[in-house]
C-alpha cells in the first residue's frame, strides 16, 4: 500500500473516459499516450517504493504547444495531473495519489542554446541533470548544482523542487541561477518568462513562484540558466572528527582559512558508512583504521593548482594539530575522489535496501544540528537505526530512520516529534526536498498562517479548478 493511502479522492474530479484517451491522442499522437500497463505502473511509484498511485494514463508530450493542448483540456474537463520529472523526488510529490494523469517531461529534452560568453544554458525541462553537466563542461563551463540523483532526474524537476545538493555552499539557490523560465498554467497559458538577463527589474519577478512550487502552480517546459566557469583544480578530503563540536569547529575553520575556494562541505555520521560499505558496490573506506564518529568530506574548486593543493593540505595539517580532526585523507587521483563522492552520494540509494525508511530534511542551526539525530536515536531504540548526514555547510540535516519494515509503533516515535522540534528551533521541515504528499499537512511548522493562506490564494488564482498535483504542498484547509 502507498504511505498516501489515507487521503481521500477529491470526488469533484472528472474520471478519465475513452473520449478522453481519444483526444490526447489526435493531439500526441497515439506512441504519446501511453496506456500499458507495465509502464503506467513504473511511473505511479515512486524512487522509495513508498509511495504509489493508482493512474491509468501517462503522457508524453514533445512541446510546450503539446503540454498547452493538454493542461487546457484537462481544466476544462477538471481532470487532475501529475507533472513527473525523473521521479527522484523524495516526498511523493511527483506520483499520483489516485489516478491523476501523469505527465511526464521526459520527451522534452532538447538543448535550445548555450551562450558562451556569458554561460547561459537554455533547455527543455525534461534534460537530465548529468547530460547537462556533460554539455556544459565540454564548453568550458559547470552546472551551479549537483546532487546524487543527477544520472535521472530533470532540471525541469530540480527547478520545481528547488533542489539544493551538494554545490549550494559555493553557488547558491537556484532562486540565484535561474534567469528565465517558460511555463504553461493550469488553464492552457504559455507564460514566456524566457529572459537570459542577469538584471531585471521591471514588476514582479513571477518566475520565483515556480521555483519551488513542485508542479502546484504550472509546467515548466523550459529554462534559461546561469552556469558557472569550470576551474582547473579541484581537491576533495575526507576526514574523520571524534565529536559533532569538531564538525562544528571545523566547519568555521574552513570558512575562515579556505574561504573562496570552498565548494562542498559535507557531512556523514558512522551509521552513514557503515551502511555505505554494506550496501554500495566497490566503494572503500577511506579511512580504515578504525571507526569514528564523524566523516566530513570537504571540496575545494579554484584557479590555481599548486597553491589550492598547497592551501588544503595546510588546512589540514593545522586540523589535525588543533585536534579537530582525528584523520584524513586527500584524494590522489580522480578515482579516489569519486570514491570519496560515492559514499557521501550513495547514503540514500543504499539507505532504501534495509526495507523501510523515513526520510526527514531539516533546516536547524548548525549549533543544534545534530541534537536531533541523539533524541531520535534513543526515542526509536531498538525498533530501527539513525542516520544524521548532510549539507552541513548549509545547516541542512538528512535524517533517515531505517527499519526492516514500515509500522506506526516507529511513525509515532517520530511523528509529530521532528516537525515540533524543528519548529521550536524556527528551523524547517522541509530545507530542499519539498513538502509534496508527505508534508502538505505539516506545513505550519515553518510557516506563519497568513503565510499559507496567502499561498492558498495564489494557487486559487492560478489554477482554480485545483487540477495541478492535487493533494500535494499546501493543506486542504486553504484550497
Ligand atoms: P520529480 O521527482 O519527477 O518531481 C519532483 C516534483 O517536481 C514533483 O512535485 C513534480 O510534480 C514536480 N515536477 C517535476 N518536473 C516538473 C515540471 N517540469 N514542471 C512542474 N513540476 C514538475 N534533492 C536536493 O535538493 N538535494 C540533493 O542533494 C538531493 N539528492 C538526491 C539524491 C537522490 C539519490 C535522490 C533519489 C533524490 C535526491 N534529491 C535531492 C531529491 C530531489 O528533489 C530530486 O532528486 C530532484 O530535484 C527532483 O527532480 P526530478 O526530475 O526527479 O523530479
Ligand atoms: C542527499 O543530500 C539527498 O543525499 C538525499 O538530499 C537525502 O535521502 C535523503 O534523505
Ligand atoms: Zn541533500
Amino acid at each position: 500500500s502507498s504511505a498516501a493511502a489515507h487521503i481521500q479522492r477529491n470526488p469533484t474530479y472528472s474520471v478519465l473516459n475513452s473520449n478522453d484517451v481519444s483526444y490526447f491522442k489526435s493531439v500526441l499522437g497515439e506512441s504519446s499516450v501511453v496506456q500499458d500497463e507495465d509502464r503506467v505502473a513504473v511511473a505511479n511509484v515512486d524512487w522509495m517504493g513508498k509511495y504509489k498511485g493508482s493512474s491509468q494514463l501517462l503522457l508524453l508530450p514533445k512541446s510546450t504547444t503539446e503540454v498547452s493542448k493538454i493542461l487546457s483540456y484537462c481544466n476544462s474537463r477538471r481532470l487532475a495531473v501529475v507533472p513527473q520529472g525523473g521521479n527522484t523526488g523524495l516526498v511523493g510529490g511527483s506520483v499520483p495519489v489516485h489516478d491523476e494523469v501523469i505527465i511526464s517531461l521526459g520527451g522534452m529534452n532538447n538543448i535550445i542554446s548555450f551562450d558562451n560568453v556569458n554561460g547561459i544554458l537554455t533547455c527543455e525541462a525534461g534534460c537530465v541533470l548529468e547530460n547537462l553537466s556533460s554539455f556544459v563542461e565540454n564548453k568550458g563551463f559547470i552546472m551551479p548544482l549537483d546532487l546524487g540523483a543527477k544520472g535521472s532526474c530533470h532540471i525541469g524537476g530540480n527547478i520545481s523542487t528547488n533542489a539544493g545538493g551538494l554545490r549550494f555552499i559555493r553557488y547558491g539557490s537556484l532562486h540565484g541561477n535561474v534567469l528565465g523560465l517558460e511555463v504553461v498554467l493550469a488553464n492552457g497559458t504559455v507564460l514566456d518568462m524566457l529572459t537570459t538577463l542577469r538584471k531585471d527589474n521591471t514588476g514582479y519577478d513571477l518566475k520565483h513562484l515556480f521555483i519551488g512550487s513542485e508542479g502546484s502552480l504550472g509546467v515548466v517546459t523550459k529554462v534559461a540558466i546561469l552556469t558557472p566557469a569550470k576551474l582547473p583544480s579541484t581537491n576533495v578530503a575526507f576526514l574523520s572528527c571524534n565529536d559533532y563540536m569538531s564538525c562544528q569547529k571545523l566547519l568555521l575553520a574552513a570558512k575562515r582559512s579556505l574561504g573562496e575556494i570552498v565548494s562542498a562541505f559535507e557531512f556523514m555520521d558512522r551509521h552513514c558508512i557503515d551502511l555505505a560499505m554494506k550496501y554500495l558496490e566497490g566503494v572503500q573506506n577511506p579511512l580504515p583504521a578504525s571507526p569514528y564518529n564523524f566523516y566530513v568530506l570537504i571540496e575545494t574548486t579554484g584557479s590555481d593548482e599548486s597553491y589550492d593543493k598547497a592551501k588544503l593540505e595546510a588546512f589540514l595539517l593545522r586540523s589535525m594539530e588543533d585536534g579537530l580532526v582525528a584523520d584524513g585523507v586527500i584524494a590522489q587521483d580522480i578515482s579516489q575522489a569519486s570514491n570519496f563522492w560515492r559514499i557521501r552520494e550513495g547514503i540514500s540509494e543504499a539507505s532504501v535496501k534495509v526495507g523501510a525508511v523515513y526520510k526527514y530534511d531539516l533546516s536547524i542551526p548548525v549549533e543544534k544540528l545534530y541534537d536531533i539525530v541523539e533524541e531520535m536515536r534513543s526515542r526509536v531504540g531498538g525498533m530501527g537505526e539513525v542516520l544524521g548526514y548532510g549539507h552541513l555547510g548549509d545547516g541542512n540535516l538528512h535524517l533517515n530512520i531505517l527499519s526492516s519494515k514500515y509500522s506506526d509503533k516507529i511513525l509515532e516515535q517520530i511523528e509529530p516529534f521532528v516537525y515540533e522540534w524543528t519548529s521550536n528551533q524556527r528551523g524547517s521541515i522541509s530545507a530542499e526536498h519539498g513538502l509534496g504528499v508527505m508534508k502538505a499537512e505539516k506545513i505550519h511548522y515553518s510557516k506563519s498562517s497568513e503565510a499559507v493562506q496567502l499561498m492558498g490564494s495564489i494557487k486559487k488564482l492560478l489554477d482554480p479548478n485545483s487540477i495541478l498535483n492535487p493533494y500535494k504542498v499546501l493543506p486542504q484547509s486553504v484550497l
